[in-house]
């Protein structure tokens, strides 16, 4: 008797952040350069840092620091491949190269560091997330070659519609609120999303407005998936909001680590799982491209490995007691670029199938 056809596994598919991990794309610092100052950066990060960029904005990253962040990058890549998980890489891109378009103009891009920030995994499908830092604009192109392969082993490879970035993206004057009431940079004139606003948990995403992240991006994101997922927008106590995962960071089924000065309402969706606070950071220093809370942007290699900075040693402590297994990776030479593992990667592949938590 004939055996049925066998529907080959995917190469693509990923439904949540903690499935058994096979398949990850670790970004590269190499040819990384400072994003040149515009108002999007105001918005976002530390003002200590502002004259930095105001100073070196569009210059390459000094290669001292790029040499150690690509050793930290190769130290992580052998611990993922000694876990069993394939690692693929973007091509390396020179960012010192202006671009225009016909309406405004970059003096460099940025880097192919943060996979996780451009995108989005979701099922069998790869999607581009429409990004609104004019540096980022071609961010894309160095995954191009991954994507066109993906594709062509069965993936849907799907772009959101390319952003125009005009100035009337942008409050030219956005000065910090005082007060609590959430006030961002970007207008809503065209969808714009980073992925990394977004954590995924089966048929529920949750996700956060941002400095880059408005609701026409979140709107189209939720048509474009459809009925089949939900997503939950989460209200979250930050003055300059930009990626979910430092904030919020589901580790498997029914429990959730939630940064405690930021994640001051849990969403209700999480009324029956374990949501605890993760341990502050083991220094509060914030560096130029982001905070001291990148502590807790862990990867998970399965509902009980979390790849985690070794200094982090509270945190460390912590995920022993919830009964995780903490794997240390150091990462701080990585971190200066604005991100840790959870940044640094994109999971292309989890073992695991589409269901619902809640
Ligand atoms: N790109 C993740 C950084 C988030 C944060 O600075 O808190």
């Amino acid at each position: 008797m004939l055996k049925p056809l066998q529907k080959p596994a995917p190469v693509v598919c990923a439904y949540n952040e903690w499935d058994p991990l096979e398949e990850v794309v670790v970004g590269v610092v190499d040819g990384a350069c400072i994003p040149p100052w515009h108002v999007a950066l105001k918005a976002t990060m530390p003002q200590s840092q502002w004259q930095f960029f105001l100073d070196h904005g569009g210059e390459p990253f000094p290669e001292p620091m790029i040499a150690a962040a690509r050793e930290d990058l190769e130290r992580f890549v052998r611990l993922l491949e000694a876990e069993g998980v394939t690692v693929r890489r973007p091509e390396v891109v020179d960012y010192a190269r202006s671009f225009k378009t016909p309406d405004w103009e970059s003096a460099s891009g940025l880097y192919s560091a943060m996979p996780r920030d451009i995108l989005l995994v979701i099922g069998d499908e790869i999607i581009e997330a429409p990004t609104c830092w004019r540096s980022r604009y071609h961010e894309i192109d160095a995954y191009r070659p991954l994507l066109r392969e993906y594709f062509q082993q069965g993936a849907r490879w799907t772009a959101a519609p390319k952003p125009l970035l005009r100035d009337e993206l942008y409050k030219a004057d956005y000065e910090e609120p005082a007060g609590d009431e959430p006030l961002y940079v970007i207008n809503e004139v065209e969808p714009t999303f980073d992925a990394a606003d977004f954590v995924r948990c089966g048929r529920d995403l949750f996700v956060q407005k941002s400095h880059v992240t408005n609701d026409l991006g979140i709107a189209w994101l939720s048509r474009h998936l459809g009925s089949d997922y939900r997503i939950h927008v989460v209200p979250v106590h930050d003055k300059h909001p930009m990626h979910i995962d430092a904030t919020m960071m589901p580790l498997a089924p029914g429990k959730l680590l939630i940064n405690p000065e930021r994640l001051t309402r849990i969403p209700a969706a999480f009324r029956s799982w374990d949501v605890r606070p993760a341990p502050a950071p083991s220094s509060r220093a914030d560096s130029a491209l982001c905070s001291s809370w990148v502590s807790m942007n862990v990867l998970s290699l399965d509902e009980k490995r979390v790849i985690v900075e070794p200094s982090e040693t509270e945190l460390i402590r912590f995920f022993k007691s919830w009964g995780f297994e903490p794997i240390p990776c150091s990462f701080r030479n990585f971190n200066l670029f604005g991100g840790s593992f959870h940044c640094a990667t994109l999971d292309v592949r989890r073992r695991g199938e589409l269901r619902s938590y809640f």
